[in-house]
């Protein structure tokens, strides 16, 4: 605690961000993205988010494959991709859909005898849209909130496909699918594709797959995970990948979202050739009824972060009863000391990404058996914590330590981050030098869980 003070709250650097500024900060990089001072926090490549809260796509995020334009059937589809608000739109109904901020809907058609651009003729119409040329993106976590229907032969993909996909071609481009579902509410599936290497991967399996999920991957130099609500499913390493073919996973990958009728997949398991190549009359039915759509909440990119990351304490934005003092820990610099009962930091809003499960603090304490705790709440000094720590005496106010703590629920989106700190003694008990949030697998080999 510092002593010397009558104000009880210090605002340090730049202003803080109101909840307004905070709707305007469309997709920072990481934690300690754009707009805050005071991090480290190195990002490597860009970062998306689309919640889908416009009145139509961002055609600066996405762009659609038409078939017969830009675009040629795979698979023995029964659909024509098209660019149109029929199949594709933003659905704001909230209440009805469970979305927020609005979804994006890819709504297939029944229309008998469509003739695309080229003149080739279908029985439906849906939608297929990538980020290709506009958002190519590295190691880091994709994933997506979505919500799928059912009915035989309807299959539904969120995957990624290498950018050099127009110069080598499949599967040398690599491809990496993040949710597909052939129809069936009890699994959907995630793998990837390489030369040498067919769908390596594994099912997630549900009580109901159609209701709303998030669907990630976590792409690294090391591998590549597959998670359904947070939960991981699946993982592939390099070697594995290595061991049976060719890793082509260094690259930037594009995403895509399409909602595909029949073909291949489906017709191997449901055996249908008849009224449709793998499409039954039962779903036939429902398509034709307006009744079969996907809706897709979000859409996120966070980028992996640098081993190194780390949140210089001392960068606080908001300091209450804390000083600073130079530091002979590694690397040198400063940190918060004096710090006692009652006293907290805060710094300003911060993206976290999906998963971020971990955090470490670096800390030094003189104060003998002298000990208290320290918590990490967000958007307010009393807000419930998701992380307490216990810090005990460690040699000195310049014996530093590195404690580990799990963060429980692991935070997601924008938040303001407070540590405060506690103890039942009176004197000072901690020093920080820095913190810094984990997600073991993809940036942390220490926090590799
Ligand atoms: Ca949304
Ligand atoms: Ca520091």
């Amino acid at each position: 605690m510092r002593i010397n003070t009558g104000v009880r709250w210090s605002v340090v650097g730049a202003v803080a961000l109101t909840v307004s500024a905070l709707s305007l900060v469309p997709a920072l990089a990481d934690v300690g993205g754009a707009g805050t001072r005071g991090t480290s926090i190195q990002s490597t490549g860009p970062a998306l988010w689309d919640d889908f809260s416009g009145t139509e796509l961002d055609r600066s995020l996405w762009s659609f494959e038409v078939t017969g334009g830009n675009f040629a059937t795979t698979n023995r589809e029964q659909q024509a991709y098209v660019d149109s608000p029929e199949t594709l739109y933003i659905d704001h109904d909230d209440a009805a859909t469970g979305a927020v901020n609005g979804a994006l809907a890819i709504h297939p058609r029944y229309r008998p005898g469509f003739r695309t651009p080229a003149g080739e003729t279908y029985d439906f119409i849906s939608s297929r849209i990538t980020t290709r040329h506009v958002g190519e993106y590295g190691y880091g976590s994709y994933s997506a909130r979505m919500k799928l229907p059912a009915g035989s032969g309807l299959w539904p993909a969120f995957w990624a496909l290498g950018i050099n996909h127009g110069q080598v071609g499949w599967p040398d481009c690599g491809e990496i699918d993040i949710m597909e579902n052939i129809g069936r509410p009890e699994w959907t599936s995630a793998g990837v594709h390489a030369p040498g290497v067919s769908g390596l991967g594994g099912q997630q399996t549900f009580a109901n797959a159609t209701g709303w999920h998030v669907y990630r991957v976590d792409r690294s130099a090391e591998g590549i995970a597959f998670f359904v609500d947070d939960r991981e499913f699946r993982r592939i390493s390099r070697a594995q990948v290595e061991s049976m073919g060719t890793w082509v996973f260094d690259q930037p990958e594009y995403l895509l979202l399409n909602l595909a009728l029949g073909g291949v997949w489906p017709n191997s398991d449901n055996k249908t050739t008849s009224p449709y190549f793998g499409l039954p009359q039962s779903t036939v039915d429902r398509i034709a009824a307006g009744a079969v759509r996907v809706l897709v909440d979000w859409v996120s990119v966070v980028p992996a972060t640098s081993l190194s990351s780390r949140v210089e304490a001392e960068d606080a934005n908001w300091r209450s009863g804390v000083d600073i003092e130079d530091t002979t820990d590694v690397g040198g610099g400063r940190n918060l000391s004096r710090i006692g009962n009652g006293d907290f930091v805060a710094f300003d809003a911060r993206q976290f990404g999906p998963r971020t499960t971990g955090m470490r603090l670096r800390v030094a304490s003189g104060a003998g058996d002298q000990t208290g705790t320290i918590s990490v709440r967000l958007g307010g000094p009393a807000a419930p914590a998701i992380a307490t720590v216990r810090v005990g005496g460690t040699g000195g106010w310049q014996a530093w330590q590195t404690l580990t703590t799990r963060l429980s629920p692991s935070p997601t989106g924008l938040h303001r981050i407070f540590l405060t700190f506690e103890s039942d003694r009176p004197g000072d008990f901690v020093n920080v030098n820095w913190i810094a949030f984990t997600r073991p697998w993809i940036n942390d080999p220490e926090g590799r869980d």
